[in-house]
């Protein structure tokens, strides 16, 4: 089965929320990292500071002598985190089988989701379009037959930008590429194909595989298919999703009893079609609610069966609102979740972890 994966990359991601939080900063060289003068390095520079050439991983010292007009502010990881749980949030609404690579990176298979909501770069369009509505950030996004090529291809239009490769142009997309668009060749591998007359993707091809294997091991193999655009590697989910809901906040708080079921109903609506787009179904239901004095409770009932049906969740949770009496007073937020799904795909597949740099290939010897 042919695949389709977007891959999404926040643009200048400390520096964007950076800019985001401080107008000051807005369309002005900004270097997030240490300070100059002291050891420290660049963690990431705006757009407008890598005109001068300023790059992550960089002494902070040679970005103060590249653009000594640039702003430096010290890294807010808390924020960066926030952001980045937001941006998440939002890809995990078209599709359980996300990887996240780092706080600002994620591949998502779509190829199941696409044939419902529409084409993969519909679904692309709208995860940009909501990351920006919802967060003030811009992604760029790469869509491709596999995780490889929609990673080049998010970085080709680099900022705010979408590239969308068909599988029968993958080859002529890449051909003509430096090979340092490989992920994982650095500056020592560039050097060691350069020594080699490869400068090119195309280069890489007219070698024969085994000669590339020969001269690099693993990653020989790896250069070889990755020249032709293969590679068959899964979206292996970092992280098990353990509830699906949806919730709002309303502008005027509801009192009326006729008013908290019309909005639950809509609620359970929006959780029915997010668990059928997703393809799961759960046990567990959960009644979130905040009051207008910002006290919340929740209440969960664990049935017998999986609840799907718009209905059923409605008269689910109302009855728990009724039930524990919940509705004495003004009510600020309305939730229903479900949680404890029947097919939990790959229990063990549990990478929770999010990495800053982590590495999808073997390194080059
Ligand atoms: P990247 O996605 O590599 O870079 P970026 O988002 O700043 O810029 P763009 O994707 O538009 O090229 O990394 C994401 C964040 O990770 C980055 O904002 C800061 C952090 N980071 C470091 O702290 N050190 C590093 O060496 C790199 C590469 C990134
Ligand atoms: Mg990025």
């Amino acid at each position: 089965m042919q695949r389709k994966i977007i891959h999404l990359d926040m643009d200048a991601f400390f520096a964007a929320v950076e800019q985001r939080d401080n107008p000051e900063l807005q369309g002005k060289p900004v270097v997030v990292g240490g300070m100059p003068g002291s050891r420290g390095v660049v963690a990431t520079a705006s757009y407008e500071a890598r005109i001068f050439g300023i790059r992550s991983a960089m002494p902070t010292t040679l970005a103060y002598k590249l653009c000594p007009d640039a702003i430096f502010v010290i890294p807010r990881f808390e924020a960066y985190k926030k952001a980045s749980n937001q941006v998440f949030e939002i890809l995990s609404r078209y599709s359980s089988e996300i990887e996240t690579m780092s706080l600002d990176e994620a591949y998502l298979d779509v190829s199941e989701v696409s044939l419902e909501v529409g084409s993969a770069t519909e679904i692309a369009k709208k995860i940009r379009a909501e990351i920006f509505n919802e967060t003030g950030l811009t992604a760029s996004a790469g869509v491709a037959p596999n995780k490889l090529i929609a990673k080049i291809a998010s970085d080709f239009k680099k900022p705010d930008g979408l590239t969308v490769v068909p599988p029968e142009r993958v080859s002529d997309f890449i051909t003509e590429m430096s090979v340092r668009k490989i992920p994982g060749v650095g500056p020592v591998m560039e050097e060691k194909l350069l020594a080699l007359r490869i400068s090119k993707i195309k280069h890489i091809r007219e070698l024969e595989p085994r000669d590339l294997i020969e001269l690099f091991g693993k990653f020989g193999s790896y250069l070889s298919r990755a020249s032709f655009g293969i590679d068959d590697r899964e979206v292996s989910s970092s992280r098990e999703r353990k509830s699906l809901g949806a919730e709002d906040t309303f502008t005027e708080d509801l009192r009326d009893i006729e008013d908290i079921k019309r909005e639950l109903y809509v609620i359970a609506k929006r959780v029915s079609e997010r668990l059928e787009k997703q393809k799961i179904q759960g046990k567990t239901l959960t009644l979130k609610i905040t009051y207008s004095d910002f006290r919340k409770v929740t209440r969960s009932r664990t049935f017998d069966h999986e609840l799907s049906t718009t209905d059923e969740l409605f008269e689910q949770a109302f009855s728990l609102l009724l039930e524990h009496e919940l509705f004495h007073q003004k009510i600020r937020l309305l939730g229903i979740s479900i949680s404890s799904f029947k097919s939990e795909k790959d229990p063990v597949k549990n990478h929770n972890q999010i990495t800053q740099l982590s590495f999808p290939f073997p390194i080059s010897p």
